[in-house]
C-alpha cells in the first residue's frame, strides 16, 4: 500500500481527523489528502466525512489493503480472488528479485502439496506464500518451515482451535489420546540455493479456515469446524507477525515447536526415500530432525512422511 495512504489509515484509526490536520501532519496538500481518501474508499474502506473530519467506519473486505492495514510486520501483500497456486506465483515474484512479499488467495484451482500431491483449496481458506531472501545456509531452511508451522499453530490457537504439530510441519487437531488427528494445515517450502547460500525461499501455507469439512479431503478439519469462522484478515496478520518474529529469532523455533508437538511421545512410522523406519519419537534436534528410539537403537531422521501408529 502507498505510504501516505497507510499513514492516513493509521491516523484515522485513532478517531476522526480533519483534512487540514492530515495534510499538515503528512506534509502533503489538502487536495492530495482528498485524493488518497477517495482511493481508499474505492479500495473498500468506509470513510465518512463528518463535522470532526474524516472517520474510518469499516476496514476493506479481505484483500491486500485490508491485511496490510494494521499489519506489524514488513510484508507487502499481493491478493488474488482465485489463482492456480500461490507458490507458483510466489516463484515468479522471487525470480524477479523481490523479498518480503506474501501472495494471498481466497481460492486455488491448482494447489500443490509436497511431492506433487494435490492440495484442495476452495474459497474461504487461507492460502498464502511468503517470499523471503534470508541470509542463511541451505541447511537452516528447515527451521523456516518449522517456524511457519509454529506460527500457524499459534495463530490457530488464537482463533480457538486446539492446534498441535505433527512432525515436521503439519498443523493438526488431535482426536482422542492415541495420537490420532485431523489435518488443519500443510506447508510447502521451496527454495533456490547454492551450496552455502540461499538465494530465495518460499514458504507456502495452506490453512483450512472458513470451509465446511464436506468440501475437504477425508481426514481434514477446518477452523470453522473446530471453533467457528475466523476473521481472516486478523488471522493472516497474526500469522505473518508470528512468522516474522520467529525468523528474527531462529533459536526459539525448536523449543516452541516442542511445546506444540503432538508427535513427541508417539510410536511413528517415517517413510523416507531410503526406506521406512518405525520407533518411538522422543525428540527433535536443533536442526529439526526427528529422533527415534527403534528396536535397533536410536535413529535420527532428517526428512520424510510421518505417520502416527496406534500404541501397542
Ligand atoms: C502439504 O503437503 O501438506 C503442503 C500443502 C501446502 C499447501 C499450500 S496452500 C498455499 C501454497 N500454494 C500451494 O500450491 N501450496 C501451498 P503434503 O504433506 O504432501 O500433504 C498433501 C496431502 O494432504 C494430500 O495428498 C491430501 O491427502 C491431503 N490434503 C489435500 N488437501 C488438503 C486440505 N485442504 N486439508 C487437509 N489435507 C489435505
Amino acid at each position: 500500500m502507498n505510504e501516505t495512504r497507510r499513514a492516513i489509515l493509521e491516523a484515522l484509526d485513532d478517531g476522526p481527523v480533519s483534512g487540514p490536520d492530515l495534510a499538515e501532519s503528512l506534509e502533503v496538500s489538502r487536495a492530495a489528502v482528498w485524493k488518497h481518501v477517495e482511493e481508499l474508499r474505492e479500495a473498500g474502506f468506509e470513510i465518512e466525512s463528518g463535522p470532526a473530519g474524516y472517520e474510518l467506519l469499516e476496514v476493506a473486505a479481505y484483500g491486500s489493503d485490508a491485511v496490510e492495514f494494521g499489519l506489524e510486520a514488513p510484508f507487502s501483500l499481493e491478493y488474488h480472488d482465485s489463482i492456480g497456486s500461490t507458490n507458483a506465483r510466489a516463484r515468479e515474484v522471487a525470480v524477479d528479485g523481490a523479498t518480503d512479499v506474501a501472495v494471498l488467495a481466497d481460492e486455488q484451482t491448482g494447489g500443490r502439496g509436497r511431492l506433487e500431491r494435490e492440495w484442495t483449496a476452495p474459497a474461504g481458506g487461507v492460502w498464502i506464500s511468503i517470499v523471503d531472501r534470508p541470509e542463511i545456509a541451505p541447511s537452516q531452511a528447515t527451521l523456516y518451515t518449522l517456524a511457519a508451522a509454529v506460527a500457524t499453530a499459534r495463530a490457530a490457537r488464537e482463533a480457538g482451535v486446539d492446534a498441535q504439530i505433527k512432525w515436521p510441519n503439519d498443523v493438526v487437531v488431535p482426536v482422542g489420546d492415541d495420537g490420532d488427528y485431523r489435518k488443519l494445515s500443510g506447508i510447502l517450502t521451496e527454495m533456490e540455493a547454492e551450496m552455502d547460500r540461499v538465494e530465495w525461499l518460499i514458504v507456502g501455507l495452506g490453512i483450512n479456515a472458513n470451509i465446511d469439512v464436506e468440501d475437504l479431503p477425508e481426514g481434514a478439519t477446518s477452523i470453522r469446524e473446530e471453533a467457528g469462522d475466523v476473521d481472516r484478515r486478523r488471522f493472516v496478520q497474526c500469522l505473518l507477525e508470528e512468522f516474522d518474529a520467529y525468523r528474527a529469532d531462529l533459536e526459539s523455533v525448536v523449543p516452541d515447536w516442542r511445546e506444540l508437538a503432538l508427535t513427541l511421545g508417539q510410536r511413528v512410522r517415517v517413510d523416507r526415500p531410503v526406506g521406512e523406519v518405525v520407533g518411538d519419537a522422543i525428540d527433535i534436534t536443533e536442526t529439526g530432525a526427528l529422533v527415534l528410539e527403534t528396536d535397533d537403537g536410536r535413529e535420527t531422521v532428517a526428512a520424510g512422511d510421518c505417520e502416527h501408529l496406534r500404541p501397542v
